[in-house]
């Protein structure tokens, strides 16, 4: 276990999200992000998904667990439309602020609850948080997800996206990792398209882009996006974060979000000194929660104390 996977992990996610952002959505979307995706000193804004991401970090390192309550509140707490929440997550975070509990608002946003990817793009700091334990993180990730996401799908891509951290932290190899992704697959939507892209690797095929994002999806459903993530880290791991970069934008659709997914599991393999050296906002901040994260497994005695990485970074 090294401290420079965790801050690879976490650096990689709002690295892949900001640079994917204005790509992400149709022309207003993009035409928005043109005015606000920079900080007042020019460092590349990151959206919701590193947001939700820094909460569950902050959540989980002061509570040790998955607090739903609390949890939900700092969620709702957070919400600013400016990151460019997904419509759904938008209307349960706002009930929840004005004081509706999670177990009711989570209903509000789709009838039968969303199967969105946002709970998925945060679920690799569940597996940074439980390396030590894939139990725990499999049915912590269950638990994070369901205080925005009620359906299945949306549940099942946080649970496939932790799964896939936890095995590359534990050091697996990619086939390794997408065997274990394929043990916790149920719903057909997801296991038929790890199937696909398992038949790719096994064959050695390389799919173009849009090949992929026919194949696999580049939407903003669960569905359609983390397969897509898994294949893209699975295929890119031993090639630069760039590359990724740009296949994940050829792909179009939910740029920003398969690309934090995606980014976090390179990450996790690769460590942080190898992404690309953007200018991201609040870069000191995601590498003390990666580091902090490190801390707590080497309290649990999982991983062994590192030298200063903060200062390195
Ligand atoms: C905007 C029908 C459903 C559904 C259901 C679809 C940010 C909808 C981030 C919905 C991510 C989308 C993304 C996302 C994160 C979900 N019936 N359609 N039951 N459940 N959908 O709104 O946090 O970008 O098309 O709950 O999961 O960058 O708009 O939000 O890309 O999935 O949003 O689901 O999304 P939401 P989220
Ligand atoms: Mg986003
Ligand atoms: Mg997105």
């Amino acid at each position: 276990m090294k401290a420079e996977r965790f801050i690879g992990c976490v650096l990689g996610l709002a690295t892949g999200d900001a640079m994917g952002a204005p790509y992400e959505g149709g022309l207003l979307e993009r035409g928005i992000w043109r005015l606000i995706g920079k900080t007042r000193d020019g460092c590349l804004r990151w959206t919701d998904d590193t947001q939700m991401a820094i909460d569950l970090a902050e959540s989980l390192l002061s509570d040790g667990h998955v607090a739903p309550d609390r949890l939900a509140r700092r969620f709702a707490f957070s919400y600013r439309w400016s990151r460019g929440y997904g419509p759904g997550a938008r209307k349960v975070l706002r009930r929840i602020r004005r004081g509706e509990p999670w177990e009711q608002a989570v209903h509000r946003g789709f009838p039968g609850g969303s199967y969105g990817n946002g709970a998925a793009m945060r679920a690799p700091i569940v597996a940074l948080f439980f390396a030590h334990d894939l139990r725990q993180t499999i049915a912590s990730a269950r638990s994070s997800a369901r205080v925005t996401h009620a359906h299945p799908l949306g549940i099942e891509g946080a649970v496939m996206i932790a799964v896939a951290a936890h095995s590359l932290l534990a050091g697996d190899s990619i086939e390794q990792m997408v065997d274990a992704v394929r043990g916790e697959c149920s719903m057909p939507e997801m296991c038929v398209r790890v199937d696909r892209f398992s038949e790719w690797m096994r064959g050695n095929e390389q799919p173009g882009p849009q090949d992929v994002a026919r194949h696999l999806g580049n939407g903003t459903s669960a569905p359609t996006s983390c397969p897509t993530a898994l294949y893209v880290a699975a295929r890119h791991m031993n090639k630069s974060f760039e590359e990724m970069m740009r296949f994940v934008m050829a792909c179009r659709g939910d740029v920003d979000t398969i690309a934090a997914m995606a980014g976090a599991l390179w990450g996790i393999g690769n460590g942080y000194e190898r992404l690309p050296p953007v200018r991201l906002e609040s870069r000191e901040q995601l590498v003390s929660i990666a580091t902090r994260l490190y801390d707590e497994q080497v309290r649990v005695g999982h991983a062994e104390p590192s030298k200063d990485l903060s200062s390195r970074s």
